[in-house]
């Protein structure tokens, strides 16, 4: 087994990660005739020097190409669409060995922790893990928490019991929704243990508000961010990418960032 390659997707010990998977996850509802397109997404994430590009193996096969190599590519293995409403379960679409081919720097998984289908997608996620570890390739975990008896997804509870299903299955990486407390948040990158932490950026809030949930998430031991909506359904992608890799890797604050806002794209 070969250690993780976690250096590739990270520079100076933190991650700004660029998700465009909800195509599959959501449908069209979420885009615009500019961001349904593809190479607009990968342009944002060269000129804004993203860690990673999260996608499915579908688009990375057709636009993962020319210069946007230079983006390190994170292929999602597994997705479902929103168009059922069975127990949440995801399963796996694309294999490791594929995603390989297809460039990938590390891997990722959905789990649906909570849910009828948990076991099926620790299974399948530790064969994941298991393999990519084979290649050196790191593991990131979505760890989302669904299911009759989770209550709320977002308590300090059930994402530190996420988090730390995630470190007890090999995750390298798992990827939770932040919740604005944090105190009870550090409690949840303490249970992740040597996983790291990223946070999610959910819908689309005013780049204001985006940058200084960031802000403070950073102070709670995260290793960094996987966002989507809140950057390309910005009127400013390119100008709110600037800020945010302010914040991120060079622990700017939101009040030394702002003015970055004011140049329209
Ligand atoms: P956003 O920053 O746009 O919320 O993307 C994060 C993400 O995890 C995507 O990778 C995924 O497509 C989506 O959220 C899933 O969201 P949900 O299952 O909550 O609808």
């Amino acid at each position: 087994m070969l250690f993780p390659r976690m250096d590739a997707i990270m520079n100076n010990g933190r991650s700004l990660f660029l998700a465009y998977d909800q195509g599959l996850e959501h449908g069209p509802r979420d885009f615009t005739v500019k961001n349904a397109d593809p190479e607009y997404i990968l342009n944002i994430a060269l000129e804004g020097k993203y860690d990673g590009i999260i996608l499915q193996h579908g688009v990375a096969e057709k636009y993962y190409h020319g210069p946007y190599k230079e983006i390190p590519l994170i292929v999602k293995l597994n997705g479902k669409s929103s168009l059922t409403h069975l127990s949440p379960f995801s399963t796996q679409l694309c294999s490791v060995e594929r995603a390989i081919k297809l460039g990938a720097k590390a891997v990722g998984y959905t789990i649906y922790d909570g849910s009828d289908m948990e076991s099926e997608m620790f299974k399948q996620f530790t064969k994941i893990v298991e393999k990519a570890h084979e290649f050196g390739i790191p593991v990131i975990a979505w760890m989302y928490p669904r299911g009759k008896e989770i209550k709320k997804d977002t308590t300090t509870d059930v994402l530190a019991y996420s988090a730390r299903i995630g470190l007890e299955l090999g995750a390298d990486i798992v990827k939770l929704k932040y919740n604005n407390d944090p105190e009870g948040f550090k409690w949840v990158t303490h249970n992740a243990g040597r996983t790291k932490v990223v946070i999610a950026g959910g819908d689309k809030q005013p780049d204001e508000d985006f940058l200084k949930m960031i802000e403070q998430a950073m102070k709670t031991g995260v290793l960094g961010v996987a966002v989507g909506r809140n950057i390309w359904q910005s009127k400013n992608p390119f100008a709110l990418s600037k800020a945010l890799r302010e914040i991120v890797h060079n622990g700017k604050t939101f009040e030394e960032v702002k003015h970055l806002l004011d140049k329209e794209d």
